[in-house]
């Protein structure tokens, strides 16, 4: 049902700092910044890597306000590691298919991601604490 690791979502206070960062430490280039008002996030998507299944990527996130997931996360925990988004197919197919087993969907519907991607999140009390996201991403995109 998954069929790679899409990105790994980090929470951060300063998002063009931690952009810097990662293009002069890792040599990292930035393939998207958007502004998520749903999630409550601005956001940049850096590409890491092209697979058979897709592209992978890291997601520096930096809240719009503190109370949003990425505010309250930063509040309480720092920066660091807030979810692991993982690729899928069918994002209703898999969301279905995990529900029935018995783990709290965040939403019962995909909404919109990065890159015109569909998202949806797992209840991180259900996956041994990790927030957990499934990514369709768009057609067009490999
Ligand atoms: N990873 C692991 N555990 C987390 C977590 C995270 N990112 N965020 C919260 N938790 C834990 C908390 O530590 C807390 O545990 P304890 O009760 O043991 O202290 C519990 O979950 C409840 O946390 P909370 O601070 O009270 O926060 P809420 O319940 O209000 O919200 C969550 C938590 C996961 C439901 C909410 O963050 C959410 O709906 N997230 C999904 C949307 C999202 O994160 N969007 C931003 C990213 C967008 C993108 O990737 O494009
Ligand atoms: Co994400």
């Amino acid at each position: 049902m998954l069929t790679r690791i899409d990105h790994v979502g980090i929470a951060c206070h300063d998002l063009e700092e931690k952009i810097a960062f990662y293009e002069s430490t890792f040599g990292l280039i930035v393939a998207s910044r958007e502004v998520n008002e749903e999630q409550g996030v601005k956001e940049a998507m850096l590409h890491v890597a092209d697979g058979p299944a897709g592209s992978s990527y890291v997601q520096l996130l930096e809240p719009l306000h503190p109370d949003t997931p990425v505010g309250k996360f930063l509040a309480k925990r720092g920066e660091g590691v807030h979810h692991v988004g993982y690729g899928v197919d069918d994002v209703t197919a898999a969301l279905e298919a995990i529900g029935a087993k018995g783990v709290r969907l965040l939403d019962e519907r995909p909404r919109h991601g990065s890159m015109g991607a569909s998202i949806a999140f797992l209840h991180p009390k259900d996956v041994g604490g990790v927030l957990t996201e499934l990514v369709q991403a768009r057609r067009l995109e490999h």
